[in-house]
């Protein structure tokens, strides 16, 4: 790599990146506000090649969005609707939900992904019989579900203490936490975008029981809108000082923050530059997170194809248009599905190898290999 004319101090973060020395949080704001996008890139490219050559791993997973009923008001959301004004949104029953589960019987999908806003009357006897009914009709299915605001929520409700609330669901059988409602986690930011729900501690509670209880997770952040580069870092910094202590989180998640139909619509979106440039940090400093995931429903196809040259080793799964998140919230995506040929197609046009992974990286089809079973499920 031509290092010449490189600030000194950005040389000696690309030669801890080359010796595997750990990045401290003053190297990841140096690359935020000093390195260009190619200095960066090559360093994240190196690191995810090092890691995974060029496997690109996606999956075969449908969204089941109980409601978008939220007691909750984010200014970022688009997406909930006030109890007050429930007419407006949807609550579907446990019977609706498990003929969404059943209309996936006999396809190969191996994983159901659960998130919804935070309904006053959905507590936590109604989920976890849910979860109970699902893994009943089709014990193979993982089950990723219910971020800690939901958790929070319903635990305290429940007037259980979060171990407790947290070992229910895991006996009914939920077997692992999506990464959603982490937001940004300093309380200067959170407090302006998402003052009422679980705040940094609770939210990295949550997922330390969680691993303590054996369940995987995952862990996003919100970026590009009010936030600093420094709160990035700090956000990055605390899910990465728990996963030293746990090793629970599979994949970290920077999800681009969309400004259509919001209270923060005033706010301008983040350029593709600097998303990369967010990728590419992300992979260098989260040095214990095995890996590094682009939502291509949030970032449109394109972008995400670019992800893979900026550190991303995963573009998610199939979800046949059973999230309305981020289509709600203007992204390049208003109807998100893609099928399996399109998705490995997606993945060899940028030259990389897609390998259809389970929700905890198993590899269930390489597709540079001969072609091999699904898992049964
Ligand atoms: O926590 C809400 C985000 C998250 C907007 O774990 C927005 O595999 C951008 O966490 N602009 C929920 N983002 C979704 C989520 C997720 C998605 C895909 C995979 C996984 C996983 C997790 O969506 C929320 C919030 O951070 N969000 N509104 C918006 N306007
Ligand atoms: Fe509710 Fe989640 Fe929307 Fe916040 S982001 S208002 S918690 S649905």
């Amino acid at each position: 790599m031509n290092q010449q004319g490189l600030l000194p101090e950005l040389r000696k973060v690309g030669e801890k990146i080359l010796s595997k020395e750990r990045l401290s949080e003053e190297d990841g704001l140096l690359l935020f506000e000093q390195a260009s996008l190619p200095y960066v890139g090559v360093l994240a490219n190196l690191v995810r090649e090092r890691l995974h050559g060029d496997i690109t791993y996606f999956n075969r997973n449908f969204h089941i969005e109980p409601t978008n009923v939220c007691v909750f008001s984010c200014k970022f959301c688009s997406y909930s609707r006030l109890y007050a004004h429930r007419e407006e949104g949807w609550e579907l029953t446990a019977d609706q939900m498990m003929d969404i589960v059943r209309s996936y019987d006999g396809k190969p999908v191996t994983e159901v992904h659960i998130v919804g806003g935070v309904h006053p009357k959905m507590n936590l006897s109604f989920f976890t019989d849910l979860v109970r009914q699902i893994k009943a009709h089709r014990p193979g299915l993982h089950i990723k579900g219910f971020t800690p605001v939901e958790l929070d929520y319903m635990i305290r409700k429940a007037k259980l203490s979060i171990e407790e609330g947290m070992k229910l669901f895991h006996e009914a059988g939920l077997d692992s936490l999506p990464g959603g409602g982490a937001e940004i986690f300093h309380p200067e930011i959170r407090k302006q975008i998402c003052d009422d729900k679980v705040d940094a501690d609770g939210w990295l509670r949550i997922h330390e029981v969680a691993h303590e209880l054996g369940m995987h997770s995952n862990a996003t952040m919100l970026y590009g809108h009010i936030e600093k580069y420094w709160h990035r870092i700090d956000h990055m910094k605390r899910l990465r000082d728990l996963q030293d202590r746990t090793g629970g989180f599979n994949t970290f998640i920077p999800l681009k923050f969309r400004n259509s139909n919001n209270e923060m619509s005033h706010v301008a979106e983040s350029s593709a530059i600097e998303d990369m440039k967010m990728y590419a940090v992300a992979r260098l400093f989260m040095d214990n997170f095995p890996h590094l995931k682009a939502y291509w429903p949030m970032l449109g196809r394109e972008n995400a194809q670019l992800t893979l040259s900026f550190g991303v080793n995963d573009i998610d799964g199939t979800i046949d248009d059973t999230t309305k998140i981020y289509s709600m919230a203007g992204s390049e995506e208003q109807n998100p599905a893609m099928n399996t040929e399109e998705l490995v197609a997606l993945i060899q046009q940028v030259k990389r190898v897609p390998v259809e992974r389970d929700t905890l990286y198993r590899v269930v089809r390489d597709y540079d290999k001969e072609p091999v079973e699904v898992l049964p499920s």
